[in-house]
C-alpha cells in the first residue's frame, strides 16, 4: 500500500475509495509516494524537502499554480490536474456572474425579502445585448464563457499569450481590452506569470461603466487597486468567484453594493467533484501502475 499525504481536508468522495489502496497520511513524511492537494493550494519548498521519496502530486482542480513546478521537474515528480471535467460549471458561474451584476440579480433578491416592492418598483438595471465581453485568457474555459455570452448577444474580444484561430477579436494590449469591454472577464491561470495582471490602470481603462468579473484567480487582481477603483466609481461593478486570501473577504467588497461575491463556487457541483475525484484517482492509479497520467502537467 503506497502512502499518500493529504496536507488539507478533502471531500470523503475522494478519500474514502483512495483509502481502500492508499495508506492515507496526515503528516508528511519519509514514507509517503503520493500527496493530493486542492486546486491553488501553496505546496512550499520546505514541504516538499519533508517529502523525500515523493512521486507524484495530484491537484484536485485545474488550477496548479501553488505548485512549483521547476522544482518538481528537477526532482522527478509528476504533477497531475483535472482539465475539462469542469470547463462548463466554471463558465456558468462566469456566465452567471455578468447577468447577475448587470442585471442587479442579488440587489433585486434583497430588495423583495425586506419587503420593498409593495413600496416601488426596483430601479432599472443594465442589458447584456449589444454589449462587449474582453475575455482575458481565452483556454478552455475563456472559450467555453465566450460560447455562452455569444447566445447573451455580446461581441466577443480577448487578450492572452498569442492571438488564436477563433472568430473573435484579438488584443495585443490588456489596457486596449479593458477599453473595449463592457465586461472584463478573467478566466486565466493564476501563479506569478499573472499576479497582478489586473491592476489600477487596466481598472482605469475599463472605465465607469464596466465590471471586471473573476472566476480564475484572486492573485490575478490587485484587490486594493479593485477596492479603490469601486469606491471612486471608476469602474461600476465586480462579480468575483475567487479572492487574494480566500476564505478571506475585504470588508469592503463585503460592504459594497457594487459587488456580487461567491465563496469560489466555480466547480462546485455534485457531478464535477465526482469528475475531478475520479480523475484524481485515475491519475494516482496510473502512476503506481507505471502507466501514462491521464491528464499529466509535468
Ligand atoms: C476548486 C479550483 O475550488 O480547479 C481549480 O483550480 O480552484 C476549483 O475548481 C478546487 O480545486 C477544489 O478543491
Amino acid at each position: 500500500m503506497s502512502a499518500l499525504y493529504l496536507p488539507v481536508p478533502l471531500p470523503s468522495f475522494l478519500v474514502m475509495p483512495l483509502a481502500e489502496t492508499h495508506a492515507i497520511e496526515q503528516e508528511p513524511s519519509a514514507t509517503v509516494r503520493g500527496m493530493v492537494v486542492p486546486g491553488g493550494f501553496a505546496v512550499s519548498e520546505s514541504l516538499l524537502s519533508r517529502l523525500p521519496n515523493l512521486e507524484v502530486i495530484s491537484v484536485f482542480g485545474v488550477g496548479y499554480d501553488g505548485v512549483p513546478i521547476a522544482l518538481c521537474q528537477q526532482r522527478g515528480i509528476r504533477v497531475t490536474n483535472t482539465p475539462d471535467v469542469l470547463t462548463e460549471d466554471v463558465a456558468d458561474i462566469a456566465t452567471a456572474l455578468v447577468l447577475m451584476t448587470s442585471r442587479r440579480l442579488a440587489e433585486a433578491e434583497k430588495f423583495i425579502r425586506a419587503g420593498s416592492w409593495t413600496s416601488g418598483a426596483f430601479p432599472l438595471a443594465h442589458a447584456l445585448r449589444g454589449k462587449t465581453a474582453g475575455i482575458v485568457g481565452l483556454g478552455r474555459i475563456g472559450k467555453a464563457i465566450a460560447y455562452r455570452l455569444t447566445a447573451h448577444g455580446l461581441t466577443i474580444a480577448y487578450f492572452g499569450r498569442q492571438q488564436q484561430v477563433v472568430a473573435y477579436d484579438y488584443c495585443d494590449s490588456l489596457c486596449g481590452l479593458a477599453k473595449k469591454a463592457d465586461f472584463l472577464i478573467v478566466a486565466c491561470p493564476g501563479g506569478s506569470g499573472t499576479k497582478h495582471l489586473i491592476n489600477a490602470k487596466v481598472l482605469s481603462a475599463l472605465g465607469s461603466d464596466g465590471i471586471l468579473i473573476n472566476i480564475a484567480r484572486g492573485s490575478v487582481v490587485d484587490e486594493v487597486a479593485l477596492i479603490a477603483a469601486l469606491k471612486t466609481g471608476e469602474i461600476r461593478g465586480a462579480g468575483l468567484d475567487v479572492f487574494e486570501n480566500e476564505p478571506q473577504v475585504p470588508a469592503e467588497l463585503i460592504d459594497s453594493e457594487k459587488v456580487v461575491i461567491l465563496p469560489h463556487v466555480g466547480s462546485a457541483t455534485h457531478e464535477t467533484r465526482q469528475a475531478m475525484a475520479q480523475l484524481v484517482r485515475d491519475n494516482l492509479a496510473a502512476h503506481f501502475a507505471n502507466q501514462p497520467l491521464v491528464t499529466p502537467v509535468c
